[in-house]
């Protein structure tokens, strides 16, 4: 029997969140209160039927990695079936939307439509879709299988400038055009022939839901590398790519079959549905009758995971939500589409013309482990795993103005910027009003052990300003503090004397990207725990209306349950009410939305920005 009390809540929502390791359902109300979660590993349930490790395949070792699309089909009947044990109150779900892996592709077959259409709720999914799929598998974000396709992406519009400025990101291995061209040109010809259509992980689970074959969500459509988010179409020279008929590449034999062959890859992507609150329908008979919901239960399109996770906030244009997991990812949202082929832009799920940006490093708390671990062995702290030392000295500093020392940590490659595994420490020299980076050995130049703790949070997270600037820039904030318009020049001209013009991943920084601020900043991930860390971050990062630590589990699934109850509102008003307005009454009933202080040094750490700007141009040895 079930603990939480659903009783007094009058309508309930559900955001589904299926991802590489599990199947997620969070269950929230109408006052956006999370009551419970469910969910299942595919590890734990179907290692021995699907053979998977950590909810993948990895066939064999040319880089493929990919999941068995029945047993996500399992993993939702397993799922309700456990909630239908628990007695969860079906009934009361008036709208479900969700989240799933980006990037990751489900190829339907031509009996799909019917299969879906004719669910009967005596049997399972997997078993009655069988033969709704031309491949049983979804290659997933891991794979890193195609890099010819990767090469033919940018070769066909010129480079990876030019694929991030059209589709908001360079060729990523794991985006779904690349994916679908290996299927096309490489690895599934026949079955490519059978496919009626393409789903994205998102639009796939709608699809089940809803009992036909949904259209793929825009924000999500975005991870594809085939969607021009200017024009808010696909691009068709992108498409020709993906289809194996490009014309330099793949010298078609005439453009007409051409013309056929991009028409044929448009029908099976289907339309791209543009981002609305509207619901595409209510949920099927198979689930109505077999669990018990409503036939009033609406679907409202999902989204990609990362996109989901910015829906967990009240987060407002130029807000930025800071992961500090094993990795770090940083998601801001922004009104300015400023593209770069080190970053990634993405429509915003719920508010329309505005971004959502991402900057994803592989290296985040790995490299700060290794610090950490290093400062203890100099210290002879026995537990090496205890963060004591590493605090204290984060902590000194606290205030203290820019030591002038920064280091590139990256114990494994980078992405950003794209580098192989290294580590730089550099001082920066000041004679007269030139400021030189000069390199330099640990216990050399003054830079101790200590100051690679210290040295590798400021680095961090001045890579991150750097990279966030071009995307902040012409925010509103920054033309709001008219008042500082004029300090803001002077620092930009202060800048500019020391450093000379300053150029991030191959970029020019412009007066407005090095001069936006962040509105507020959001802390989340397991070194979020580390206020000292978190603090440090705030005052280098300069967010003008502050710093809060969140803990919020379950973040891309909840975001997914507040998208159903912000659609299910806009379409009981019938009209669109903007999302960071209504997610906004989150603070009056989220404690977890911690806010703190910190001693704001964004001018001061302009050097920092100039120092580190110079040590990735001059220093840094790239893989490209
Ligand atoms: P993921 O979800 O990416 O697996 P988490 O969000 O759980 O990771 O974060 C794990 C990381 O958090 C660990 O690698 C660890 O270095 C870091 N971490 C946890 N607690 C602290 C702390 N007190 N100080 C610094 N880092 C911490
Ligand atoms: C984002 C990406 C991953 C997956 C994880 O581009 O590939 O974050 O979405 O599920």
């Amino acid at each position: 029997m079930s603990e939480t009390d659903f009783s007094s809540s009058k309508s309930l929502f559900l955001g589904f969140d299926l991802s590489t390791q599990q199947l997620k359902i969070i269950v929230t109300n109408e006052d956006l209160k999370a009551l419970k979660t469910y969910n299942v590993e595919f590890d734990s349930q179907f290692k021995e039927k699907y053979k998977v490790y950590k909810g993948v395949i990895t066939p064999g070792d040319d880089g493929e990695i990919v999941s068995p699309v029945a047993m996500w089909l399992d993993a939702i009947d397993f799922l309700m079936d456990k909630m239908l044990k628990d007695k969860f109150p079906f009934d009361k779900v008036i709208g479900i939307s969700g989240s799933g892996q980006q990037h990751g592709s489900v190829y339907w077959s031509e009996e799909a439509d019917k299969l879906l259409k004719n669910l009967d709720p005596k049997k399972d999914l997997s078993e009655q879709l069988q033969k709704a799929f031309s491949w049983e598998m979804s290659p997933n974000w891991q794979d890193h299988s195609t890099i010819p396709e990767a090469n033919a992406f940018h070769k066909a519009v010129g480079g990876k400038e030019n694929l991030a400025k059209i589709t908001g990101s360079r060729a990523h291995l794991r985006f779904t055009g690349l994916q679908i061209r290996k299927f096309v040109t490489r690895s599934h010809q026949k079955e490519y022939a059978h496919t009626s259509r393409i789903s994205l992980v998102s639009s796939f689970v709608t699809s089940i839901l809803l009992g036909k074959i949904d259209d793929i969500e825009q924000s999500d459509g975005c991870g594809m590398n085939l969607y021009d988010i200017e024009k808010s179409q696909y691009d068709d020279e992108l498409l020709a790519v993906a289809a194996g008929v490009h014309t330099t590449l793949d010298h078609p034999e005439s453009k007409q079959y051409q013309q056929d062959k991009i028409e044929e890859l448009k029908q099976k992507l289907g339309k791209i549905k543009p981002i609305t609150y509207e619901s595409s329908g209510p949920i099927s008979n198979y689930f109505t009758e077999k669990y018990g919901f409503s036939s009033k239960c609406k679907i409202y399109s999902f989204t990609g995971d990362n996109l989901a996770t910015i829906l967990s906030l009240p987060l407002q244009p130029n807000d930025c939500l800071i992961s500090l997991g094993t990795s770090t990812t940083v998601l801001l949202i922004t009104q300015n589409y400023n593209p770069s082929s080190q970053y990634h832009l993405f429509d915003h799920p719920t508010m329309p013309k505005h971004y959502m940006g991402m900057i994803c490093y592989s290296n985040g708390s790995v490299a700060r482990e290794k610090i950490r671990d290093e400062v203890n062995k100099k210290y002879e702290v026995k537990d090496h795993t205890n963060w004591s030392k590493f605090d204290e000295i984060l902590e000194q500093s606290e205030g203290k103005p820019f030591d002038d020392k920064l280091g590139i940590y990256f114990p494994i490659g980078e992405i950003v910027p794209q580098a192989p595994a290294q580590t730089i420490r550099a001082v920066l020299s000041k004679d007269s009003e030139q400021y030189k980076v000069k390199k330099c050995k640990l216990d050399t130049d003054g830079f101790t052990v200590d100051d690679d703790a210290l040295a590798i949070v400021e680095s961090q997270t001045l890579s991150c300003r750097l990279r966030s600037g071009p995307m902040l820039s012409k925010s509103s904030v920054s033309q709001k503090d008219s008042k500082d318009t004029k300090e803001y020049e002077e620092i930009y001209d202060k800048v500019n004397k020391k450093f000379g013009k300053l150029y991030t991943d191959g970029k020019e920084q412009t007066r407005d990207s090095l001069l936006a601020r962040p509105n507020k900043c959001y802390y989340v991930g397991g070194a979020s725990n580390n206020q000292n860390i978190i603090n440090k971050m705030g005052s280098i990062l300069g967010p003008v209306e502050g710093n809060y630590k969140v803990e919020i589990p379950n973040a891309c699934a909840l975001g997914g349950a507040y998208k159903a109850s912000w659609s299910h509102e806009c379409e009981t008003q019938n009209k669109h009410i903007p999302y960071d307005e209504y997610i906004k009454k989150l603070f009056d009933v989220n404690q977890e939305l911690e806010s703190f202080k910190v001693v704001d040094q964004w001018i001061e750490y302009f050097d920092g920005v100039g120092m580190l700007a110079k040590m990735e141009e001059e220093l840094l040895v790239s893989d490209d």
